[in-house]
């Protein structure tokens, strides 16, 4: 790493978070180092390859806006981008803004350890080296720890083995082969319909049934484009206005689904489904807030993946009976329709539980299926896995795992006691996850890169959460999930996915009263932060 003893800041990871925190710091003056695991920039989009893998927010809306240049030439080709696409674009504003002379990749951040004497962080890698910086800013992503559950037996598969989060670049051969797939996600749900056209055979292990509505993925209309373009800035503006940070241009419908009889929901419903995407959750205001209202839209759904399955067997297991919107609702190009197929089975893994794996497959309900390969649509450590993967110890030799050993704790998500210097882009508690990534990651790196230069300005050493900042806003952030149906199921917002994680629900409901939030606090002199 060049220049290692001098750095002002160093980020951790080369996603959309470290790129553009790059930019700005390198902007401001700060002399920055990003450290980055992967070979290549891009974050999710560089390590999720798995077939079929493709945003669920619309590509006019998942792109920078902090450029109106980049925004401008940058041609999309599809309503919603598929990867491969998205990595080209993260590589091309590396490259547009020479952004990779200040990156180090291959290396992975092992350590860093706060020196109160000389405020400073000593940053240590996997590759054996040591540096030193004023501030760290850990833009590691949400969905970046991948889940591997530990399955009896998991080691002793003689074939191949995949987990979506972690797909090979050069890509994967299934073409005559007897595929297994554990896991029914949003990763899992675009995988399976391109799988099974490709396998011999398919046997898809599913513990709980998940909600998705198609996509309607279609090529962007050049006109629909020029347009966008022409009011790009409006459209940025009133993004920030939007709930989740995007969709300002489909109608959210401001009233309770009691409002319309009957026969007047289907409508809405149906209309919204032939539409595609999320404004499917915009049909009425209370869907996450009341369970009578949820269940109109539910069983809406459960009622096309029975019109659209033909064994009615596997169309009820496929049928969730959950809350629609609770786990990460799934946006697909064929999922239901794939069951259709001869060479696709369905086991339930919540009767038949998953027992083991065997050097010849998997043993679910004592039956075991022969396969090839096993692909692990299993998820993330998500939030907090990231985080608590480094061994990161703040002042008297703090360590984070254990600042954190009831679930994650901070002020605004971007900082948390005990922790000078230390920043977290879209950190538990901040509104990440539950909006549009890039949205709240522009936020975000304002924010820091903004905060940065005042504390410079006033010749500011340090910045740390107060403790009774940091109780209120974790408080704060309960309360808000408190009020609506987000905590009733097993989501990995609540890390139930994990055995043994904490359960607190981790992102905070609703992004402009944040970013309000956030503004107040640096207009107020840094409100609820220590200034050493
Ligand atoms: O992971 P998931 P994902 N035995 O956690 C199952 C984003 N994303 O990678 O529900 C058996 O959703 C687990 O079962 P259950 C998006 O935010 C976005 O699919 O815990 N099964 C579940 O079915 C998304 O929400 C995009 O009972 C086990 C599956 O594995 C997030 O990433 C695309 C198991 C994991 O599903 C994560 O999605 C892809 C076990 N021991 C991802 N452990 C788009 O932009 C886990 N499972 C479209």
């Amino acid at each position: 790493m060049t220049g290692k003893s001098d750095l002002d800041v160093i980020v951790v990871g080369a996603g959309f978070a470290g790129l553009y925190m790059l930019h700005r710091l390198r902007g401001a003056g700060f002399r920055t180092r990003v450290v980055e695991a992967g070979g290549g920039v891009g974050g999710t989009w560089y390590w999720n390859r798995y077939p079929g893998a493709r945003c669920d927010v619309e590509s006019m809306e998942y792109s920078y806006s902090f450029s109106n240049e980049l925004q401008q030439e940058w041609e999309w080709t599809e309503r919603y981008a598929g990867q491969p696409e998205i990595l080209r674009y993260a590589n091309h504003v590396a490259d547009r803004f020479d952004l990779r002379r200040d990156i180090t990749f291959h290396t992975r951040v092992a350590g860093a350890v706060f020196d109160e004497g000389e405020k400073r962080w000593l940053v240590t890698t996997d590759t054996g080296e040591s540096v030193s910086a004023s501030f760290v800013v850990m833009a590691t992503g949400c969905l970046s720890s991948a889940n591997l559950p530990d399955f009896e037996g998991r080691d002793s598969f003689s074939g191949e083995t995949y987990h979506t989060g972690r797909w090979p670049p050069e890509g994967v051969d299934f073409a005559g082969k007897r595929v297994g797939i554990i896991g029914t996600g949003s990763s899992a749900i675009q995988a399976i319909p391109i799988i099974a056209a490709e396998a011999k055979r398919l046997t898809v292990f599913q513990r709980t049934p998940n909600y998705s509505i198609p996509a309607r993925n279609k090529p962007l209309d050049p006109e629909y484009v020029r347009e966008i373009k022409a009011e790009y800035p409006e459209l940025r503006a009133n993004n920030l206005r939007m709930h989740a940070g995007f969709g300002s241009r489909v109608h959210h419908n401001d009233v309770p689904a009691s409002s319309d009889d009957a026969d007047d929901r289907e409508a809405n419903y149906a209309a919204r489904w032939q539409h595609g995407g999320f404004t499917f959750l915009g049909a009425y205001n209370d869907l996450l807030r009341s369970r009578e209202a949820n269940e109109t839209a539910a069983e809406f759904v459960r009622q096309r993946i029975r019109d659209t399955v033909q064994d009615p067997g596997v169309a009820e297991l496929l049928c969730p009976d959950n809350v629609i919107g609770c786990k990460r609702p799934c946006l697909d190009a064929g999922y239901f329709e794939t069951y259709n197929r001869a060479n696709v089975e369905l086991v339930d893994a919540r009767e038949r539980a998953i027992e083991r794996i065997t050097p010849n497959g998997v043993v679910a309900g004592g039956r075991e299926f022969e396969l090839d390969c096993i692909v692990f649509a299993t998820g993330f450590d998500a939030m907090t896995g990231a985080l608590l993967g480094v061994d990161i110890r703040g002042r008297g030799g703090i360590e984070l795992k254990q600042a954190w050993n009831e679930g994650p704790r901070t002020y605004l998500g971007l900082s948390t006691v005990g922790f000078p210097n230390l920043f977290l882009i879209t950190g538990p508690g901040s509104p990440s996850v539950l909006t549009n990534m890039i949205v709240a990651i522009e936020q975000h790196v304002d924010w820091i890169a903004d905060c940065l230069r005042d504390l410079s300005r006033e010749g500011r050493a340090t910045i740390e959460a107060t403790r009774q900042a940091q109780d209120d806003w974790v408080a704060h952030v309960n309360a808000v999930a408190g009020l609506t149906l987000y905590p009733t199921c097993n989501s990995w917002y609540l890390g139930k996915n994990i055995p043994g994680k904490p359960q607190v629900f981790m992102p905070l409901i609703g992004f402009p009263p944040y970013a309000q939030m956030c503004e107040q606090v640096a207009a107020n002199g840094y409100e609820g932060f220590d200034l050493g």
